[in-house]
Order: C-alpha cells, then sequence, then structure tokens
C-alpha cells in the first residue's frame, strides 16, 4: 500500500513547496529590512546595530526618516506564495562598507529586487550596476516613503540607466501586499530571463 503522510489529504498536497531564494538589496536606508519585516510569515532574523556618532557624515539615511539603526550582517525571512513555491528572502546590508557580503548573499538567488530611494539615486546605482554585472534577475522597486516619489519611474530608470526589460515598479516596503506584488514581478521577470524571451 502507498504511504500517505497525511490520510485526509490528496497525495499531491503533502509535497513540500520548492524552496527559492531571493535577495533584497539596494543602498544604504532604502528600505530592505522593512521590506522583508512585511512579508515574512516567520519573525525575520535581523542584525541590527546602532548607528554611532562615528557614522556623522558617511551614512546619511535621508531627512524623512528617523532612522537609528542599520543592518550589519543580512535580514532573513520567507514567505509561501502558494503550495508549490516558498520564497526564503536574504536582505543585505547596505552601506557600501559592507559589500563584500554581497557575493556570499547572492550565491544560489533566483533574482534580486533592487529597492531604491528615488530622492536619494546616488546610492543606488552600484546595486544596479552589481546585479547586472553578474547577470542575475532583478527588478527595481522604488520605495514611495510618505506615499510619493521625488522622481517619477521613467526619470528613475534614466538616472539609473536601467534596460529596458527590467521592470522599474513602484512599492510601499511597510505594505504587504505592495511587497507581494513586487516579489511576484521579480518572479515573472526571472521566468522571462530564464526561457529566454527577453535578455
Ligand atoms: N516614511 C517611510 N519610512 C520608511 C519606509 N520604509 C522604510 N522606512 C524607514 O526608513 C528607515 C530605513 O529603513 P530600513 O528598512 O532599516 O532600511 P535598510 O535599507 O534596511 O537600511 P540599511 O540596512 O541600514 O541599509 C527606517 O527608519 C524605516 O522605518 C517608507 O516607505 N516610508
Ligand atoms: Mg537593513
Amino acid at each position: 500500500m502507498d504511504f500517505v503522510p497525511y490520510p485526509d489529504q490528496p497525495v499531491s498536497s503533502a509535497i513540500p513547496p520548492v524552496p527559492v531564494k531571493i535577495v533584497i538589496a539596494g543602498g544604504f536606508g532604502v528600505g530592505k529590512t522593512t521590506t522583508v519585516g512585511s512579508i515574512s510569515e516567520i519573525e525575520p532574523l535581523t542584525t541590527e546595530a546602532e548607528m554611532t556618532d562615528a557614522a556623522l557624515g558617511i551614512d546619511d539615511p535621508g531627512a524623512r526618516t528617523d532612522k537609528h539603526t542599520t543592518t550589519v550582517a543580512m535580514d532573513f525571512g520567507c514567505v509561501t506564495i502558494d503550495r508549490t513555491l516558498k520564497l526564503y528572502l536574504f536582505g543585505t546590508p547596505g552601506q557600501s562598507r559592507f559589500g563584500f557580503m554581497w557575493d556570499d548573499l547572492v550565491r544560489g538567488a533566483l533574482g534580486a529586487v533592487v529597492v531604491v530611494d528615488s530622492g536619494r539615486l546616488d546610492d543606488c546605482y552600484p546595486a544596479v550596476d552589481y546585479f547586472e554585472q553578474i547577470k542575475v534577475p532583478f527588478i527595481v522597486a522604488v520605495n514611495a516613503f510618505d506615499g510619493f516619489l521625488q522622481h517619477d519611474l521613467n526619470e528613475v530608470r534614466w538616472a539609473l540607466a536601467v534596460k529596458d526589460q527590467v521592470p522599474v515598479l513602484r512599492f510601499d516596503a511597510r505594505d504587504r501586499l505592495s511587497v507581494r506584488d513586487t516579489l511576484l514581478a521579480l518572479l515573472d521577470r526571472a521566468l522571462e530571463q530564464a526561457i529566454g524571451f527577453v535578455g
């Protein structure tokens, strides 16, 4: 007789979802930790450290946050998309001095969300360049701090020199459904790239 792990459920429902690694990347203070925390179905693992006076003049989170901590290693969370797919989210540190960790965090990832603050585009070039160079599928997600963008999406695309086929979308890092839609857009992009629709 066949083994049925959960006798009252069809056998197919007992197959565990496929684990997929996704990286949440971007510049300093753009909302990466917030993004992971908004959607994770487990209490996210964070590695926040207090920002000290030593960072004054180096780390500028912009005027619109009361940010006093920063990620020093990574964020981790997960979300089940459906019975077939579970996403494991790895948030990068944002400060450039922790850039050496990105190669490890990105290893084996299906794709990346590059979170952007439209008021501080300068901080966002390195992340876009990084994913273009290593050829990991990515999308650009512009975090609408306080509900508005300082530059519209076309301006952001132009300023960051993002290719036409890479989605540039608006989202709210604090809103679960907005983060969910962003992750779904990344999955679409990764699928397109994998089957060679667009480069
Ligand atoms: N008003 C507003 N604040 C936000 C939003 N997203 C994040 N924040 C705040 O902005 C600050 C930075 O958010 P984090 O999620 O820590 O940013 P991060 O990219 O993880 O930062 P690092 O890890 O230090 O690079 C925090 O104080 C958040 O509460 C947003 O959409 N609107
Ligand atoms: Mg962080």
